[in-house]
């Protein structure tokens, strides 16, 4: 019976984007550093080990924004496509949720030649605007539009030409505030949305056993893309885009423990704007939790999986 090195030394391979410019407010581009700098996720019990950290090309703010996100999101699919190939998954961190253009671009294209991704995107906004229903033009409110082919066509066809995420493939989690033109396009295309009422409704662990499913059932992997504005304000004060009553972090990674993570090929975690949170780190805290809790549970079940694997065989 032979270890290989990836179960003697488990670690997670992080890349961090310093993007901020596509956001409402400026300060979550500094997200990555401080997470890279942070005492409390060198104290996690799976070690970080950092490939990289995207720097922001800046063509300015709003609509202005839009070349240099092109530029910053072609090099973060680089790094994420990349870390797939190399090391079969990543954790992204970074700063306003245009990133997740790069980071799924990156992570669907690594994987087409294997099979579709899914996606669970926790989020209190859909995140479903283009350029051209977008009211300010902040690009963080586009990620979800651009991964299912619309919108802005270079951002659109960052790696492949292909939509990078299918719309059945994709599920929201914790939605409470968003705009006609973008519950439109998700009706449209048929994208399962699980608004926070739901949420209340059936209980988080519920909700997430079931946008497993449903991003699992004809997939070959699954991703998360986290925005921490998803969580209740009291859970995750540093944020730019606050939306009242949101999923309880608690519950939240209760319900994370009872997923199966063995398929999980990427995570994102996005707008933590470090800046805005309190004396106690209480932000800070749930990115770590959050890390933490994902990665054990899933190197747990991997693990178990393998060892009775093995001894069936042996
Ligand atoms: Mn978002």
């Amino acid at each position: 019976m032979r270890l290989s090195l990836k179960q003697l030394f488990q670690q997670i391979s992080a890349v961090g984007c310093a993007n901020g410019l596509a956001g409402r407010q400026l300060g979550c581009e500094s997200a990555a550093h401080v997470l890279q700098n942070s005492s409390l996720l060198k104290q996690c019990r799976i070690p970080v080990k950092w490939e990289a950290i995207v720097k922001e090309v800046n063509s300015g703010r709003h609509l202005d924004a839009m070349p240099g996100v092109r530029e910053t999101m072609r090099k973060l699919a680089d790094q994420t496509r990349e870390t797939i190939k190399k090391e079969g998954e990543v954790l992204v961190v970074a700063g306003d949720h245009s990133s997740a253009i790069g980071t799924w671009s990156g992570v669907s294209t690594a994987m087409r030649d294997v099979g579709e991704i899914g996606l669970i995107w926790i989020d209190a906004h859909m995140d479903a605007h283009t350029p051209a229903t977008s009211g300010t033009g902040n690009i963080h409110g586009m990620p979800v539009a651009h991964l299912l082919g619309y919108g802005d066509s270079h951002l659109a066809s960052i790696g492949d030409n292909f939509p990078k995420i299918r719309p059945e493939n994709l599920c929201l989690v914790g939605i409470r505030s968003f705009e006609p033109a973008e519950q439109q396009l998700l009706d449209y295309l048929g994208v399962r949305v699980f608004f926070m009422e739901e949420v209340e409704r059936r209980g988080i662990a519920e909700v997430m056993q079931e946008a497993h499913h449903h991003v699992t059932r004809q997939t070959s992997a699954f991703g998360m893309s986290i925005d921490i504005d998803g969580f209740d304000v009291a859970d995750a004060p540093a944020v730019g885009t606050p939306e009242k009553d949101g999923i309880r972090a608690d519950e939240f990674l209760q319900a994370l423990l009872r997923l199966d993570l063995r398929g999980l090929i990427a995570t994102e975690i996005v707008e933590f704007l470090p800046k805005f949170d309190d004396a106690h780190k209480t932000s800070e805290k749930l990115v770590v939790n959050l890390i933490e809790t994902i990665y054990q549970t899933k190197f747990f079940q991997t693990q178990a999986t393998e060892s009775i694997l093995r001894r069936a065989h042996s």
